[in-house]
């Protein structure tokens, strides 16, 4: 990308990972005939295949000393809206990219297209997650000399994406105050696996009777080492230590 005009957002590449046939499996067993059924855990083999891959990114990422965040969350936390202040605030200083993951639509990278900042969305049909051979087919659809920085927004969603390693730096979870304050303690995974906790939308926390302290609490309770960052991406309020840290990410 070092060769295109900073002054044009470029086009934003579409990487649809669907297979040709994304119809759902049957279910296990044939119920008509009581034919016995040997049950194979393939989600157990699966994701030691995506680790063997996200080992792979990592090495990747090393070699080309790209710092990834991968940004997870439940539909509309606030990822898009946080990534575009970010860029804005951020990639005129610091080399940018973005992956980013849904199962339609092109929507959110038309809103992070922004001049010489490489966009590719990942395009997943029926999946709810990104996995690590999807980042290392979307690295190849992205021209990424000098950048320092990759953003990787995961499909909206607080279970599936916790599974998956896609071999990032950082794994960042967003939780708004549109959502409550116990989903810490309902969906762990997500938030134990996380290195940054972002509470987003801070603006509306008070209008919306959301307890921030009890919040925080449900965080710590569930992950005491995360670095936790209150912030709205609509006010500013935050943004400027959720900047620092990335900062800090590439110092
Ligand atoms: N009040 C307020 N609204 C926000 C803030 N950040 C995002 N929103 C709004 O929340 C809605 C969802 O924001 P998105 O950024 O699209 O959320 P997302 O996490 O990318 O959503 P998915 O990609 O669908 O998972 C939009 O209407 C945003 O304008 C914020 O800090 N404060
Ligand atoms: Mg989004």
């Amino acid at each position: 990308m070092s060769d295109q005009p900073r002054t044009t957002p470029p086009e934003v590449i579409v990487v649809d990972v669907r297979e040709p046939d994304d119809t759902p499996p049957p279910p296990p067993g044939d119920h008509l005939t009581g034919t016995p059924v040997r049950v194979v855990d393939l989600a157990a083999r699966l994701l030691d295949k995506n680790d063997v891959q996200a080992a792979a990114n990592r090495e990747i990422f090393r070699a080309r000393g790209l710092r990834v965040l991968n940004l997870v969350s439940s539909p509309g936390a606030g990822k898009t809206t946080l990534l575009q202040r970010t860029l804005d605030a951020l990639a005129p200083e610091i080399r940018c990219a973005v992956l980013v993951g849904d199962l339609e639509t092109d929507n959110d990278a038309q809103r992070l297209r922004r001049p010489g900042v490489p966009v590719a969305q990942i395009t997943t049909g029926g999946a709810c997650h990104l996995d690590a051979s999807m980042i290392q087919r979307g690295l190849d659809a992205l021209s990424l000399p000098d950048t320092r920085l990759l953003f990787i927004e995961n499909v909206g969603n607080l279970v599936c994406p916790a599974s998956f390693d896609l071999g990032e730096n950082r794994r960042v979870t967003l939780l708004s105050c549109t959502e409550g304050e116990d989903k810490p303690l309902k969906y762990p995974p997500i938030f134990t696996s996380a290195h940054v906790i972002l509470l987003t939308k801070i603006d509306v926390a008070e209008a919306l009777g959301f307890d921030r302290a009890t919040a925080l609490q449900n965080i710590r309770r569930i992950n005491p080492h995360a670095e936790v960052i209150e912030l709205s991406s609509r006010s500013g309020e935050g943004m400027e230590r959720w900047l620092a840290y990335l900062r800090g990410m590439v110092a």
